[in-house]
């Protein structure tokens, strides 16, 4: 395995970093972490010069005995000196220096004043407040501290589109095994969750041989490690790390185990408190009446017993559903055939990968009649966004295009970057002549929650905004929303005319389910976009639809569900 400058570093940097906690020579210390430093900005590749002979300490900050380390990182790939201080602190101590806002320095601090050397009794000295009393730490650190304990927390889910992934394929593999019955992905997968913690799969069985259905379900090639084998019960770790779950059950119960194994614990609370006040007893086996089964083998007649509807996965939050189930008063959820044209994509003019032709042939066959075409602004010169000409010239093709396409329209539109200061990257006049004019924050994004809030309320005044893009600007797993007030956004956005965005690409999926509730109950409606930058890209549009679906929305909610005739109307009224 080729070793590259970049390993070297890291391990140079870890030396320094285990060294410093663990109290060692301040100028050893140093040693290192200057040589980490030497390696990050070289740009001949260390093992070449190794393979041939060079001399290393010709390299600033690095003597003989470094020289001698970097040569052994080379050979072996790792540093025993290294591998030795891992065996010596606790690793998990390592792992608090993954902590943002925790250096080596104040690693061993909290381990002298507190003992603190894993992450589950950081987080508990800082939920108990004990953080602040150590001399040079305080409040704001330690609630930092929390945050960023959580947000590492977090990072462990896997976003739904790649857990699709797995459990389609895993799903294909499932069904060639004799034995099985019914199978379902359960859990917050079927709930529709924008992450899931892992995969729960359940099974009924056709024969009788639960043994013959767990051995093919541990032959699966993608496992890495099985957690656990059981008759009815096992687990496994896949390559992609993702953990899944396999239950297996009779049929006379599988209605039972899916309403049970999809949750959320919360929603199965509810339904076992209604099953109790009847005098049932509930568990994933099936309703009972004493000793005998009177419910269990689907989902609607577990829910049918307890005097309710069947209730869609996505709303099964114990948010209000069981409730509105026995009134009989469930949302009629918005599906993706509602949807009649794409609000927010890319072409090659700035970061797409096809060009507008081609995603109007794609949005076509999505069953479209409508597709935006929303380009970057100036202001995100990486992707040499459109400047007020190169927007003009647009808006021409655009109308060239239409004049040859029957029953589609494609609609000239912008993501103009909303600036620092709340105005817009480009001239009135010309976004006077687009049909839809989307509107986002991209820079400048490190502003006081109050500074953000008015920001984009100056951009939702704006005459020519039709839509609020991206209103929380996060990437799952990457990095926090900025901090905004959206029910302020949402209330002016409703007097103003302005409809906000719910962008269906995996990782961002800006509006959370609560979001979209939010904006229900103020009356706003939502614009569904996928974001595309390809043609495959436009299928984003069913993330978009889940999250929506959990945040109670049907299909009047929807700004796109309308026809372009009925859009145009309401977009003029601004
Ligand atoms: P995840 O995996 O963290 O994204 O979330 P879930 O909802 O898939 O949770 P998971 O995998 O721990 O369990 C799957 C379902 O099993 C969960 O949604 C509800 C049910 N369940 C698990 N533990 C309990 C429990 O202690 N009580 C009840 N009532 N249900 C449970
Ligand atoms: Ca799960
Ligand atoms: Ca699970
Ligand atoms: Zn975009």
């Amino acid at each position: 395995m080729p070793v590259h400058n970049s390993d070297i570093k890291k391990i140079l940097k870890d030396m320094a970093d285990l060294l410093d906690i663990k109290g060692a020579n301040e100028f050893r210390v140093r040693a290192y972490r200057n040589a980490a430093r030497t390696l990050g900005q070289l740009s001949k590749n260390v093992e070449e010069m190794v393979r041939e002979g060079e001399d290393l300490t010709r390299l600033e900050g690095i003597g003989e005995d470094l020289a001698g380390k970097i040569e052994e990182i080379v050979n072996t790939g790792t540093l025993e000196q290294l591998e030795e201080l891992k065996r010596e602190l606790n690793p998990e101590m390592v792992r608090m220096l993954e902590v943002a806002s925790l250096g080596p320095r104040r690693v061993k601090k909290l381990y002298d004043a507190l003992g603190i050397n894993n992450l589950k009794d950081l987080k508990e000295a800082a939920q108990k407040k004990k953080i602040r009393e150590i001399e040079g730490f305080g409040k704001k650190t330690e609630e930092k501290i929390l945050t960023e304990l959580q947000e590492m927390g977090e990072e462990k889910r896997t976003l739904l589109k790649e857990a699709e992934e797995v459990a389609e394929a895993f799903y294909s593999y499932l069904q060639k095994s004799e034995g099985i019955g019914q199978i379902e992905v359960a859990g917050s997968y079927r709930r529709r969750k924008e992450t899931v913690g892992d995969l729960d799969i359940l099974v009924s069985l056709a024969g009788k041989d639960n043994n013959r259905v767990m051995e093919h379900f541990v032959g699966y090639e993608d496992i890495t490690e099985i957690i656990s084998k059981g008759e009815t019960k096992s687990s496994v770790r896949l390559k992609s790390g993702i953990q899944v779950d396999l239950r297996a059950v009779e049929k006379e119960s599988f209605g039972a185990a899916l309403l049970y194994f999809t949750g959320s614990k919360a929603h199965n609370i509810e339904v076992r408190k209604l099953a109790l006040e009847r005098g049932y007893k509930i568990s994933e086996y099936g309703v009972f009446e004493g000793e005998t089964q009177v419910a269990g083998e689907t989902e609607e007649g577990v829910y049918q017993k307890l005097d309710m509807p069947w209730i869609p996965p996505q709303l099964r939050e114990n948010q209000g559903e069981i409730k509105a189930a026995r009134e009989n008063s469930l949302p009629s959820l918005i599906t993706w055939k509602d949807i009649q044209g794409d609000l927010h994509t890319h072409s090659t003019r700035t970061d797409g990968r096809n060009t507008i032709k081609e995603m109007v042939e794609a949005a076509r066959k999505q069953g479209y009649s409508y597709m935006a075409v929303t380009e970057h602004s100036k202001r995100v010169r990486m992707v040499n966004g459109l400047d007020e000409k190169g927007l003009l010239e647009q808006i021409e093709e655009i109308k060239e295009l239409n004049s040859t396409l029957e029953g589609f329209r494609v609609l000239a539109g912008i993501e103009v970057d909303i600036l620092y200061d709340g105005s817009l990257d480009l001239e009135g006049e010309v976004l006077e002549k687009c049909d839809l004019v989307v509107a986002s924050v991209h820079y400048n994004r490190n502003m006081s929650r109050e500074a953000m809030t008015n920001r984009i309320l100056k951009a939702v005044e704006n005459p020519h905004v039709n839509i609020i893009a991206h209103p929380t600007g996060r990437e799952i797993n990457k990095r926090r929303g900025y901090p905004v007030d959206l029910e302020k956004v949402m209330t002016e956005a409703k007097g103003a005319g302005v409809f906000m965005e719910l962008n269906g690409y995996p990782s961002r999926l800006d509006l959370k389910d609560t979001h979209c509730r939010m904006a229900k109950d103020l009356g706003v409606k939502i614009s569904l976009g996928s974001d595309a930058h390809s043609t495959g890209g436009l299928t984003n549009m069913k993330y978009g639809i889940d999250q929506a679906r959990r945040g109670w929305l049907e299909r009047e909610d929807v700004l796109n569900t309308l026809s372009w005739k009925e859009l145009k109307k309401i977009l003029k009224k601004k």
